[in-house]
């Protein structure tokens, strides 16, 4: 069997692979907010923290490892015909470790938890997360000490965002200095999971790295001219940056006499949760997109050609066949969907119902959704507008809130100039069939809900056979990835009597959010 780990903001899901079909044989799930009670996370990230600032302690993923493997082990999969794992994480988080985090690494005994042996590696007990958008002032400083945003831009695919790893080492640098300096090494959360996992500190994949504002996109290594900006030691921290398909090493004996793994189990280079959504999803041309309904919503694409965003709201990644990815980054996802479910007491049942209940275009009401500070557009102060939208009325807040997503997603994507025949859905809202209708109405394109909800765990399964199997054989991605492309039997069709309302509704969004930004 394949495994795919999937270490996402709010929980750590496997996906076991059957080796010929690759069909998924076992899924499971726990979310650390019920799982991990004592740290005390909610959503996975740490309550009480200053403004702007999100974190999660890294010992939680790591105890959560430990949780998996004995629940899987317990439901009787046998862990020994493991051939390959890899993995993905939530992107652009990072870990510090200190000089003994290699040695303990090293020499993990099944005796003790992960948790309590790792502790004294890290050089820092929490971890920022994607979430965080406190790095104003450090993305400002970079990019005047790199030259500029065009010139951050045009080597890392982005410009420098507040989430992204290289703003948030500097600002570890410089509240923490102490700290920093006993800082010998920083990983992604996917390469810290690889690294447990592995018994060694792990590489950092193109795919991830590409969302640290630290890679040449380009070359495929870490730019001279990012890393200064930053420190000028901060390339004797940063492990090396490799190719997704790379096998870094064999499981750890840790996990061979505690769960049962077979020694020669290869350990795949982990990635970040986007470029593994894109393998789950056998996304391969031009004109099929793809969107992540998790936490956060993503949209995202293939591309030919290295082209960055003008506009600098969107960013360009490595995926997992070595081209590029397009990629923009709503922080209002499910985050938003909740707030209005919530509000209203609401099942996700009665939530579709009520998005149902009132027809396209048979209102005015419009919202502008920033539950919580937003990074596209970028809104640091959270704040709801309800335009001819009364607050007491649940139906029309579900619609409305939907629609300013989408509609977001489609004017925020343009950039990308390719107007697409097939979205592919993955994500927590993606079995809401009354969600994936307005997404269809919107781009007037079909929808195919993914055959598994957590396409980034089905894509590190596939990308840990692509790594296992490219060490012995001609295996294309294509052909790989054809296996597991979401079944048109599902499909949603968008409704063409809605596609002028909508075409029109995408000018007032356009206004209503210049007006809202600009004051
Ligand atoms: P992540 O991987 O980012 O942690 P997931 O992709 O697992 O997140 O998505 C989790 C979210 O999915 C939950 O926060 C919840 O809001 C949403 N969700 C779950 N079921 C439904 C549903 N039926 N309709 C809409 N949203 C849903
Ligand atoms: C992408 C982003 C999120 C995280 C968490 O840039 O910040 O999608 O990867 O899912």
């Amino acid at each position: 069997m394949y495994l795919g780990l999937d270490a996402s903001s709010q929980s750590l899901s496997a996906c076991l692979l059957d080796p010929d079909s690759y069909r998924i044989v076992h899924e499971c799930s726990l979310r650390y907010d019920e799982a991990l009670p004592h740290y005390g996370t909610r959503n996975g990230v740490c309550p009480d923290l200053a403004d702007q600032e999100a974190m999660a302690p890294p010992l939680m993923w790591v105890e959560a490892l430990d949780l998996l493997f004995a629940e899987m082990k317990q439901s009787g999969i046998a862990l020994e015909n493991i051939r390959a794992i890899a993995g993905s994480g939530q992107q652009h988080g990072s870990v510090y470790f200190n000089a003994n985090m290699s040695s303990i690494l090293n020499s993990l005994t099944p005796n003790q938890s992960l948790a309590e042996q790792l502790q004294p590696g890290l050089s820092r007990p929490l971890s920022p997360v994607w979430m965080d958008s406190s790095t104003s002032a450090q993305c400002e400083t970079l990019t005047e000490a790199a030259g500029g945003w065009k010139q951050v831009l045009d080597i890392t695919g982005s410009k420098a965002f507040e989430r992204f790893t290289a703003a948030q080492i500097l600002k570890f640098m410089q509240t923490d200095p102490e700290a920093y300096s006993h800082t010998t090494s920083i990983g992604l959360v996917s390469s810290f999971h690889a690294s447990v996992l592995a018994g060694n500190i792990a590489p950092i994949d193109w795919g991830d790295g590409s969302g640290m504002n630290l890679l040449d996109m380009r070359a495929c290594a870490w730019s001279d001219t990012m890393c200064r900006a930053v420190s000028p030691d901060l390339t004797s921290k940063l492990p090396p940056c490799v190719p997704p398909w790379k096998v870094i090493s064999t499981v750890s004996p840790y996990f061979v006499s505690k769960y049962g793994l077979d020694p020669g189990c290869h350990i795949a280079a982990w990635s970040g949760d986007n470029p593994n959504s894109v393998a789950g999803l056998g996304l391969s041309s031009e004109t099929t997109a793809a969107v992540s309904l998790g936490t956060s919503d993503t949209y995202f694409g293939m591309m030919s050609a290295y082209t960055t965003d003008p506009t600098a709201g969107g960013h360009v990644f490595y995926a997992p066949n070595g081209d590029y990815m397009s990629l923009i980054c709503f922080k209002n996802g499910s985050l938003a969907r909740e707030a209005v479910r919530k509000q209203y007491n609401l099942t996700w049942d009665q939530f579709s119902s009520c998005l149902e209940q009132l027809e396209p275009g048979a209102h005015e009401f419009i919202m502008l959704p920033y539950f919580t500070s937003e990074i596209v557009p970028k809104v640091l102060k959270p704040g709801v507008v309800r335009h001819h939208l009364s607050e007491d009325d649940p139906a029309a807040n579900c619609r409305a809130v939907i629609e300013a997503q989408m509609m977001s997603m489609k004017n925020h994507s343009s950039w990308m100039n390719v107007s697409p025949e097939l979205i592919y859905a993955t994500g927590g809202a993606s079995r809401n069939n009354a969600i994936l209708q307005v997404l269809a109405d919107v781009f007037q394109a079909r929808v195919c809900p993914g055959e598994t909800g957590n396409a980034a765990a089905l894509g590190a399964a596939l990308r840990a056979a692509h790594a296992h199997l490219s060490q012995s054989e001609q295996l294309t991605w294509e052909d790989l990835s054809k296996a597991t492309a979401p079944s048109a039997s599902t499909m949603i069709k968008p409704r063409q009597q809605y596609a002028e309302f909508y075409k029109q509704l995408a000018h007032i969004y356009q206004q209503a959010e210049e007006i809202y930004i600009n004051g």
